[in-house]
């Protein structure tokens, strides 16, 4: 294992390649220069030897030192490829920790899982990828999504006032790890959610909801046939007692849709086209009247 050292010199970081080697004659473990780096800021993944690139702490420090940062999230990327593949959770709970310590869940997710699995899905796609390795990267993403959400929740935001947020996905709808990220980057922020994905039909979803009583309704859709699933959805909300959340509709499904002037009996109904993990914030406090608490509001 190697570290990266930085050491201040006239207000400038420069950085030093190191490893520790173990010293006989004194007994104990001392660093040793491997590769003077140059300025921090500057540290690329090129000036690292190669059988040097791929190790934790070389990675962290480009990604936190350097304007290298694209490259660093490349390199990241492709390992968290190979480690789903192998169905490796524990390493890829190293890189979440890794990465997540500098740039946070939301940047995780965004950034890193959700590409590698579209990626997963175009390899697939191109049939470079069997279906069986498929399932075994989704099952992979799913457990560590889900060691990541039992961490979320053991540090609850205190927020008595939280929102309840009941996300599904239409009937027929198998796709869930979109779900299962939404839940985690939402809970990590103090809402309460509750996530009943996948595919749950439309009247277990009304009951459900009749139970939970939401503020906020969020469907996902994954493949674009299931969009009129999830208009008969929507509509049986709306004609339901539950009809009174905002209900917002996204997910890589809807991309193909034309949304044409809403109704008013659609006005809190909104398909959110093109909307990413950092956009959700946003498109809740929009429809909940900046985050104030609506459900009662709305009943009356
Ligand atoms: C894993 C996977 C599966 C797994 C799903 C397991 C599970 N429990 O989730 C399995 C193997 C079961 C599967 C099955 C199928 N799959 Co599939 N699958 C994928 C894959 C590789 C990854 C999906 C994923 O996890 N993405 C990562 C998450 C984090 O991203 P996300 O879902 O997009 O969610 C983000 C945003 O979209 C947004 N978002 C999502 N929902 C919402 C909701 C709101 C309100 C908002 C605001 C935002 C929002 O925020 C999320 C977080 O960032 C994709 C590839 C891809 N491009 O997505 C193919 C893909 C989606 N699958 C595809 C296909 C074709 C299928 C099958 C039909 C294959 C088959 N012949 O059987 C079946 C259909 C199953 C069904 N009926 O649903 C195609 C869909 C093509 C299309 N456009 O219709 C894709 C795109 C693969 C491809 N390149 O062709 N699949």
């Amino acid at each position: 294992m190697v570290f990266i050292r930085a050491k201040k010199v006239k207000g400038h970081s420069y950085a030093y390649l190191v490893r520790n080697v173990w010293d006989n004659k004194n007994g104990r473990v001392r660093q040793e220069i491997v590769k003077y780096l140059g300025r921090s800021s500057k540290v690329a993944l090129e000036d690292i030897p190669k059988e040097f690139q791929k190790d934790p702490n070389v990675v962290t420090f480009i990604a936190c030192h350097s304007s290298d940062a694209e490259k660093m999230e490349f390199t990241m990327k492709e390992e968290m490829l190979e480690l789903l593949i192998r169905n490796d959770t524990n390493s890829l709970v190293d890189i979440f920790e890794r990465y997540s310590q500098f740039f946070g869940l939301l940047k995780f997710y965004e950034r890193l899982l959700a590409p590698v699995m579209y990626k997963v899905g175009e390899l697939w796609k191109a049939g470079k990828l069997d279906v069986a390795t498929e399932h075994v990267c989704s099952n992979a993403a799913h457990t560590l999504v889900k060691i990541i959400n039992e961490r979320v929740s053991r540090n609850p935001v205190a927020n008595r006032k939280a929102l309840k947020i009941l996300i599904c996905t239409p009937e027929g709808e198998y796709h869930s790890l979109g779900c299962m990220v939404i839940e985690s980057f939402l809970r990590s922020k103090g809402y309460c959610v509750s996530n009943i994905a996948p595919s749950v039909p439309s009247d277990a979803i009304i009951a459900f909801a009749g139970k939970f009583n939401p503020d906020l309704i969020m469907i996902s859709i994954t493949l674009d046939e299931n969009i009129g699933a999830s208009k008969k959805l929507i509509n049986k909300i709306l004609e339901s007692r539950i009809s009174a959340p905002p209900i917002l509709i996204g997910g890589i499904g809807i991309e193909s849709i034309r949304i044409k002037n809403q109704n008013d009996k659609l006005k809190k109904v909104r398909f959110l086209k093109g909307i990413k993990l950092s956009g959700i914030l946003p498109s809740i406090r929009e429809v909940t009247k900046n985050g104030a608490k609506v459900s009662e509001t709305i009943k009356k």
